[in-house]
């Protein structure tokens, strides 16, 4: 197993599209192994493959308090079920450092496939609902920085790309 780089704001790869996985094989079962150990090694609750410089659909959870419950999820999709709202302090391994309030839809269906391919689904509420939301999101190049002020964003570059030059 190995620990993968994780990609920083605002590194314009975290922009990319992922495509869908199409190839169930030992390859993928090792990518997911290999996002599993870095997302532990780095304290996170989710971690989707565009962080590691990895451009396809998907990503890895574990939301449990004794971090011993891992998801995967590949081609995943969220359909918001209820218009609830609610708001999360939401922090990301590409944005380390920050932390800002998102509002996101509080409960969705999630449909995605297992790393054998099996379809399956799953609602999904709370910490894992945000978590899922925000690691689709970063699928399709999105970062939670996109949802508050762009002065509050620019700040945030500013600090990291000091920071990138510094240990450079
Ligand atoms: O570790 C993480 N914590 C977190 C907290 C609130 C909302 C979302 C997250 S995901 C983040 C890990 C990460 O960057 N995943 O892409
Ligand atoms: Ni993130």
């Amino acid at each position: 197993m190995s620990i993968l780089q994780i990609l920083e704001f605002p590194d314009p790869r975290l922009r990319k599209t992922a495509s869908p996985v199409t190839v169930f094989d030992a390859k993928l079962e090792v990518l997911i192994e290999d996002m599993l150990e870095t997302m532990y090694e780095a304290d996170g609750i989710g971690l989707a493959a565009t962080q590691v410089n990895v451009h396809k659909r998907l990503l890895v959870i574990d939301v449990s308090e004794n971090k011993d419950s891992p998801q995967t999820f590949i081609n995943p999709s969220f359909e918001i079920i209820e218009d609830e709202l609610v708001e999360y302090d939401e922090g990301c391994l590409s944005v380390p450092g920050f932390y800002e309030t998102v509002s996101r839809p509080a409960i969705g269906k999630v449909s995605a496939q297992d790393l054998t391919g099996e379809a399956f689904e799953l609602d999904a509420y709370g910490i894992l609902s945000t978590c899922v939301q925000h690691e689709i999101d970063h699928l399709n190049g999105k970062l939670f920085v996109d949802y508050i002020s762009a002065l509050k964003r620019q700040r945030i570059r500013n600090k990291l790309e000091k920071e990138h030059k510094k240990s450079a």
